[in-house]
C-alpha cells in the first residue's frame, strides 16, 4: 500500500516553464529599461496602445509600470472606474508619458490608456484601427453618442508619420474572468489584433489579475511560472486572440498597495522590456522598408 500511495505531494508546482531572474533584485532589469532608447531618435516617445474590456487592468497596468520605475505606488490613470449604464462617458484619447529622474524629461515611451471596449457604449473597433495608423491625436474624444465636433476634427491627424502611429498594441486580459469575455469582445479584440498585424504592428498580451486566479501565487508571486493554473490561463488568452503564448506576459497590478515589491516589479519591468523591444523592431523595419 505505502509505496504506490505516495503520489507527487504537490502536483501543480515543478519545474517552472518559463525561466526569470528573481535573483538579480529588479536593478538589471529596471537598468536596461531606464537606459533604453528608441533606434530612431525621430520616433519618440515609442507609443504604446493598451486596449481591452472593460475593468481589465488597462490603467492599472501603466501605473504600475510607472510606480515600477518611480520606485513608488503612482496613480497617473484613473483605474477602477466604476460602470453603470446611465454614467456619462467621456471617451478622450490620453497619452500617458513617464517622467524620469531628471525634471521634466521623460523615458522615449508612452502609454496610450483608452476607455474599455464595451458592447453598448465604449471605443470602438474602427476607432482603435484609426489609432493604429496614427490619426488621433490627443484629446480626440471618441464618444458615439456625440457629435464629432470642430474640436475633434483639428485632433484629427490626415497625414501622419511613423511618429504618430502605434508602435506596439498591448491587449490587456484580466486572468480571473477572461473565461467570461463575451464572444462578441473577442472578436473584436481579434479583428483589431488582424488590423495590426496587416499594418505589421507587434503586438503582445498582459495578462493582469494573476492573483485572482491562483492562490499560491497570490502568497508568493515568485510562483508565477510554475503554475499550471497560471500557464491554463495563458493559453486561454493565447487560444482566444490568437496571439502566441511567447507573447504573454502575465503581472500582478499594483492596485491596492502602499509600497512596490521587487517581485512585482521584475514582471512589470520585463513586460515592459519587450514591449519596448518589440515596437523599436517595428520602427526599424518601417524605416528599412
Ligand atoms: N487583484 C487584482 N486586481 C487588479 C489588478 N489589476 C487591476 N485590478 C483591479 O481591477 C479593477 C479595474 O482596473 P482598471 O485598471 O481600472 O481597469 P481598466 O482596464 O483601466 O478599466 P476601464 O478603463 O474602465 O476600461 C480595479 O479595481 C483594479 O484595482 C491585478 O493585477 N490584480
Ligand atoms: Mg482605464
Amino acid at each position: 500500500m505505502g509505496s504506490s500511495n505516495s503520489s507527487p505531494p504537490t502536483p501543480d508546482y515543478d519545474r517552472p516553464w518559463r525561466s526569470i531572474n528573481w535573483s538579480e533584485d529588479g536593478q538589471t532589469l529596471l537598468k536596461t529599461v531606464t537606459s533604453f532608447q528608441p533606434g530612431n531618435p525621430e520616433v519618440n516617445p515609442l507609443r504604446i496602445l493598451l486596449h481591452g474590456p472593460v475593468g481589465a487592468g488597462k490603467s492599472s497596468f501603466f501605473n504600475s509600470v510607472n510606480s515600477a520605475l518611480q520606485g513608488k505606488i503612482t496613480t497617473r490613470a484613473l483605474a477602477n472606474s466604476t460602470l453603470n449604464d446611465d454614467r456619462t462617458f467621456t471617451l478622450e484619447c490620453k497619452t500617458f508619458k513617464v517622467k524620469n529622474e531628471r525634471p521634466g524629461s521623460f523615458f522615449p515611451f508612452a502609454f496610450i490608456d483608452i476607455a474599455g471596449m464595451d458592447k453598448k457604449i465604449g471605443i470602438k473597433t474602427d476607432d482603435i484601427k484609426k489609432l493604429l495608423k496614427g490619426h488621433i491625436k490627443d484629446g480626440y474624444t471618441f464618444n458615439p453618442l456625440k457629435p464629432i465636433t470642430k474640436e475633434d476634427n483639428l485632433k484629427y491627424n490626415n497625414n501622419p508619420f511613423l511618429k504618430d502611429k502605434i508602435h506596439c498594441l498591448v491587449a490587456v486580459l484580466p486572468a480571473n474572468t477572461v473565461s467570461m469575455i463575451n464572444e462578441e469582445m473577442i472578436w473584436q479584440m481579434r479583428e483589431v489584433r488582424e488590423k495590426a498585424r496587416d499594418l505589421g504592428i507587434p503586438q503582445v498580451i498582459i495578462m493582469t489579475k494573476v492573483d485572482e486566479v491562483c492562490p499560491l501565487v497570490k502568497e508568493n508571486l515568485k510562483k508565477i511560472y510554475t503554475s499550471k493554473k497560471i500557464k491554463q490561463k495563458m493559453e486561454e488568452c493565447s487560444n482566444k486572440l490568437g496571439v502566441p503564448v511567447s507573447c504573454i506576459y502575465p503581472v500582478k497590478n499594483y492596485h491596492e498597495e502602499n509600497n512596490t515589491n521587487t517581485t512585482a516589479d521584475i514582471l512589470i519591468l520585463d513586460a515592459l522590456k519587450n514591449i519596448l523591444n518589440f515596437a523599436n523592431d517595428y520602427v526599424e523595419d518601417q524605416e528599412d522598408s
